[in-house]
């Protein structure tokens, strides 16, 4: 094999600089041993994919390419408009259920575990080995190689500390996509795990030539009217509990189907009732399947564990950031959960 230092860089591809942990180097290894088997590559993430998902997804698979391998990307739902341009020769395609992936090897990123890859199901992966990339909690180490730290504030970290250990080529839309991947789950750079790491991968990946305002452009501003409307609705549905401990806001089927939106138009609606003063706990119901199902984002601005609290109703996520899902309509689940949420309070 040609050791990977050797590989001419081609297109504004650059070495990346290693900044990850010493155990980093083992794993990052036997990854290198599939990628180096492997004919056929794809790569996925969770459902109804963020920032994180697709920016370390296309991160992965440009960077595939880049070492000369068949490599693709396939996720069970759609890229929201704002990640669009992280796809522009249509590596990103739609899962058809029921299709096997026809692959050797398969990246899973950013996914807790494989109930969250949507309506692909581990059937659809034949006898293909797994890559297991991901920062979260209760991840059960599904992969025939895992490379998990919950500890790094993104997938997107992750992505660039194996590609860093391994000395890969870069191009600049994996740059970009791991540009998106930081910001999207630091909020811009603002939560506790924006750590000094962090900070310099974003500082590196300015320095090589992403443009941060207009990716603050793409994915802070640039709203559609629809989207806009639905936020209206949003706020005009706050609510307290617990003497503000606990706020919360709701947007329900009709709220989705009077602005023409989905819940992919709502994906950063829990920071609305986290900017209130004195908040513990924002909430950010909102229903599916026409109403038939409920799901909860949790966010925590202090000691209360978000993660734990998700965990009680079957979910999962980060201490300050988390979400579950009820088959219930809006009003039955936010009642049990309140009822829970109040508890912990306590
Ligand atoms: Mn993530």
């Amino acid at each position: 094999m040609t050791p990977p230092t050797s590989l001419p860089l081609q297109d504004n591809s650059t070495v990346l600089t290693v900044c990850g942990e010493l155990e980093d180097a083992g794993i990052a290894a036997q990854i290198q041993t599939l990628v180096d088997r492997a004919e056929r590559i794809v790569v996925t993430g969770h459902e109804r994919p963020d920032g994180d998902c697709i920016g370390s997804e296309v991160a992965v698979c440009a960077i595939l390419r880049a070492l000369g391998k068949r490599a693709e990307i396939v996720n069970s739902d759609p890229t929201p408009r704002k990640y669009s341009n992280l796809d522009p020769d249509g590596m990103i395609r739609q899962h058809t259920p029921g299709v096997p992936l026809s692959a050797d090897l398969v990246f899973v990123v950013d996914s807790t575990d494989l109930n969250r890859i949507g309506k692909i199901t581990r059937e659809d992966f034949g006898t293909a080995k797994v890559v297991d990339i991901d920062h979260h909690p209760g991840n059960p180490m599904f992969g025939d190689v895992n490379f998990v730290d919950t500890r790094a504030a993104a997938a997107a970290e992750m992505i660039w500390r194996l590609a860093s250990e391994r000395r890969w080529p870069v191009p600049p839309l994996a740059r970009e996509a791991m540009y998106i991947g930081l910001i999207t789950d630091t909020g811009h750079f603002s939560y506790s795990n924006a750590t000094p790491r962090v900070l310099r991968m974003a500082a590196e990946l300015r320095e090589t030539g992403v443009d941060g305002e207009a990716a603050w452009r793409r994915i802070y501003l640039n709203k559609t009217r629809a989207e806009l409307d639905l936020e209206t609705r949003a706020r005009a549905s706050l609510e307290c509990f617990a003497n503000g401990r606990i706020a919360s806001i709701s947007v329900r089927n009709l709220d989705f189907v009077a602005t023409g939106t989905t819940p992919q138009n709502a994906d950063d609606f829990s920071s609305i009732p986290r900017m209130l003063a004195g908040v513990e706990l924002a909430l950010f119901f909102y229903e599916l399947n026409g109403g038939a199902s409920t799901k909860v984002s949790l966010r925590s601005t202090r000691d209360i564990d978000a993660g734990a609290l998700a965990r009680l109703f079957g979910g999962g996520g980060h201490r300050q950031a988390s979400g579950c899902s009820f088959n219930l309509p809006l009003d039955a689940a936010k009642a049990k959960f309140i009822a829970e949420a109040e508890k912990a309070l306590n």
